[in-house]
C-alpha cells in the first residue's frame, strides 16, 4: 500500500481512502504552473467515492482545469460493503456535476482502458483538465489476507466465478497470441521467469534470520527518536 518512488513518479499509495485524489491535483498544479507537459493520475477504488475530500479535489481540479485524471476502480465492494447498498448512482455520473467528463469502462477490457485513459491523457495535455473514468472490474481475492480464514457472506461464489470467466489475464493472453505480437511459448517463459523471481524472494526471506524486536521501532521516523518506548515489545 505504501510503495512510493518519486523518481519515477509515484507519489504513494495512502492508507486514508481517497486522501490521494487532493495530492494528484497538488502535483497537476504544479505540472500546470511549471508549465510541464505532465498528466497526474489518481486510482481509488469504489470505497472512496463518497469521501468528501475526493470531491473538494475533483470541484478544484474542474474549476482550475488541471492535468488530473481520477480514476475508480469500482470492483463492487468496499472491504465488504457492496456499493449498490450505500451508493445511489454510478460513481461516473458524478463526475458531471464537477464539470468534467465522466467515464464509464469496461475494467476487464485492456483496451477500453486504454482508450479512455489516452483520451483523458490528450485532453489533459491541451489544457482542458480534468477527466473521471471508472473501470468496472472484480477482485478475487478478500480486501484483506485474514478474509480467507472468515465466512464472508458478503458476495456469493458463483459472483466470484463469473466474474473470473471475464479475466483480462486470459482473454488478452488469446489475443496477443492470435494477434501474433507474441507466441504462447514466450508468455509462458515470462509467467515461468516471474515465478522464480518470486520463489527466489521466499526462499531469501525464509532463509533470513528472524528480525530481533528491539529494531521494531528503527527506521520509523526520519530522525532516529532513542526514547521511543517499544510498545509492550519485549527484546
Ligand atoms: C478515511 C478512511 N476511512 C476508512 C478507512 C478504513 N478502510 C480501509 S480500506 C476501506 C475500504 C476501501 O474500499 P475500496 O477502495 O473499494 O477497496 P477494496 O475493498 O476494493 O479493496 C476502508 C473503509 C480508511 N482507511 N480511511
Amino acid at each position: 500500500m505504501h510503495i512510493a518512488d518519486v523518481g519515477l513518479g509515484i507519489f504513494g499509495a495512502n492508507g486514508i481512502v481517497g486522501a490521494g485524489a487532493p495530492i494528484a491535483c497538488g502535483a497537476a498544479h504544479k505540472f500546470k504552473a511549471a508549465g510541464e507537459n505532465r498528466v497526474a493520475v489518481s486510482f481509488f477504488g469504489d470505497g472512496a467515492i463518497n469521501q468528501g475530500v475526493v470531491h473538494e479535489a475533483m470541484n478544484l481540479a474542474a474549476i482550475w482545469k488541471l492535468p488530473v485524471i481520477f480514476i475508480c476502480e469500482n470492483n463492487q465492494y468496499a472491504i465488504s460493503t457492496p456499493l449498490r447498498e450505500v451508493t445511489i448512482l454510478e460513481p461516473h455520473v458524478r463526475a458531471r456535476a464537477y464539470g468534467m467528463p465522466g467515464v464509464a469502462v469496461d475494467g476487464m477490457d485492456v483496451e477500453a482502458v486504454y482508450h479512455a485513459a489516452i483520451t483523458a491523457v490528450e485532453r489533459a495535455r491541451s489544457g482542458n483538465g480534468p477527466t473521471f473514468i471508472e473501470c468496472l472490474t472484480y477482485r478475487y481475492f478478500g480486501h484483506y489476507t485474514g478474509e480467507r480464514h472468515m465466512k464472508m457472506t458478503y458476495r456469493t461464489q458463483e459472483e466470484l466465478e463469473s466474474w473470473k470467466l471475464k479475466d483480462p489475464i486470459k482473454s488478452w493472453t488469446a489475443r496477443i497470441v492470435e494477434s501474433g505480437l507474441c507466441s504462447l511459448k514466450d508468455i509462458q517463459a515470462i509467467d515461468a521467469e516471474i515465478e522464480t523471481e518470486i520463489q527466489r524472494g521466499v526462499d531469501f526471506a525464509r532463509s533470513g534470520p528472524l528480525p530481533v524486536s528491539a529494531e521494531a521501532l528503527d527506521c520509523m521516523y526520519a530522525v532516529p527518536y532513542p526514547n521511543t518506548p517499544a510498545w509492550g515489545i519485549e527484546s
